[in-house]
């Protein structure tokens, strides 16, 4: 299949699920065009069968805001055209969905049709998509897509909630690939985190209001009264500056090291005993499934998707959110004795193995077909 894929080329989850989708179907034989504004962050082009196609928006004095929909729906109708597309993959609704459709009208009028299939992240639907000002585009870009699919059962459910869908959303789980998220802790790297054979704890994130990540801090704060143990901040956002504030406040700082964004997540993640994720909402939580496949433990919210990874007394716990002494507990709980941690790290691993890239992107491979199928007898 020659495969379109749209994303959001940050950092952010539905990036890196697009991203390392589109990199599993490039091995599996198929053809992949990324097309986005910038290299998407952990895309290298060393497959033959993987492309890049960049976004450029021109500017003019009378734009205050660049139409970057207008420009991707001309790249898309372009890349579909000369490359021959079988099937786009927008990954976030916003303003993917809807530049989506725009260029399959448009690729109408040269006789070409293109299924679209929309993947819902979770803010696209929760937050942003819910906002007064997008929410009928969205609602009628998810509408007007061959197909739509939600990363978890709960993000499902709450798009029916809010807002008038009448497509069938079909639920495929965010996934892993175990084989890079499974090293050896590096010793030197362990020693010079956590000197004295402190615990690890990590927190990784954009740094958004929606992760509470002055939660992460007051749980800390709470834990190494007890547990003599470190915080590790990866990630950069809005909130960060606060967070470091606020651990000097608690006058915690010495123990708590902020990393900024990092590539090689998977090294910091393989010297942790345990992850924080104290969320508002999170449709998924592919940063918690990330550190449970290094066999990293979890107290999370029971928010969102959360229930449908993080299983509660096994993998780690789940509490309400703002529930900073109920996670603190948990915490301490999990890290004061050994053996407990050792069965609590097997069962996040073994949590993990369930998420493997290898269960996932068949079930992707066959929804495309079904998809590309359908729309060949609608034509
Ligand atoms: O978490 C974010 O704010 C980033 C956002 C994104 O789209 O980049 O993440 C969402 O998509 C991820 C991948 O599917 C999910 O694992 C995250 O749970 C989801 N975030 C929220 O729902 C807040």
């Amino acid at each position: 299949m020659k495969i379109g894929i749209v994303c959001y080329p940050t950092f952010g989850g539905s990036g890196v699920v697009a991203t390392e989708l589109g990199k599993a179907l490039a091995d599996r034989g198929h053809q992949v065009h990324f097309v986005t504004y910038n290299q998407p962050a952990r895309l290298d082009l060393f497959s033959e069968n993987l492309f890049y196609h960049e976004v450029a928006v021109s500017n003019y004095p009378l734009f205050d805001f660049p139409p970057y929909e207008l420009a991707l729906a001309s790249r898309l109708v372009d890349v579909v055209r000369f490359e021959q597309l079988d099937v786009l993959h927008v990954h976030y609704a916003i303003p993917h969905a809807s530049a989506a459709f725009m260029a399959k009208q448009i690729l109408l009028t040269y006789g070409i049709t293109i299924p679209v299939i929309t993947t819902l992240h979770g803010t696209d639907i929760t937050l942003v998509g819910q906002d007064r000002t997008y929410k009928p585009v969205v609602t009628f870009s998810i509408n007007k897509s061959d197909g739509v699919t939600a990363v978890s059962a709960h993000l499902r459910d709450d798009t029916y909630k809010y807002f008038d869908i009448e497509k069938d959303i079909k639920v495929i789980p965010n996934f892993i690939d175990l084989n890079r998220f499974s090293l050896k802790p590096k010793d030197h790297f362990k020693k010079a985190i956590a000197p004295n054979g402190e615990r690890v704890l990590v927190h990784t994130s954009n740094f958004r209001k929606v992760k509470r990540t002055e939660d992460v801090v007051k749980i800390f704060a709470e834990v190494v009264k007890t547990i003599p143990s470190k915080l590790l901040m990866v990630g950069d956002g809005g909130e960060r500056s606060l967070c470091e504030q606020l651990s000097r406040d608690l006058g915690i700082n010495e123990h708590v090291r902020f990393l900024g964004k990092q590539d090689a997540i998977e090294e910091i993640l393989s010297v942790a005993d345990l992850f924080l994720m104290p969320s508002k909402s999170e449709s998924f939580g592919l940063a918690a499934l990330e550190a449970m496949a290094c066999k990293v433990p979890v107290i999370s919210t029971n928010t969102g998707g959360l229930p449908e990874l993080n299983v509660d007394g096994v993998t780690g716990f789940l509490k309400d959110i703002g529930d900073v002494q109920g996670m603190a507990e948990k915490a301490i709980y999990i890290l004061e004795d050994d053996a407990r941690l050792a069965q609590f790290k097997e069962n996040a691993l073994a949590r993990a193995k369930t998420f493997e890239l290898s269960n996932i992107m068949p079930i992707y491979e066959s929804y495309y077909e079904e998809i590309i199928a359908l729309s060949k007898q609608q034509a």
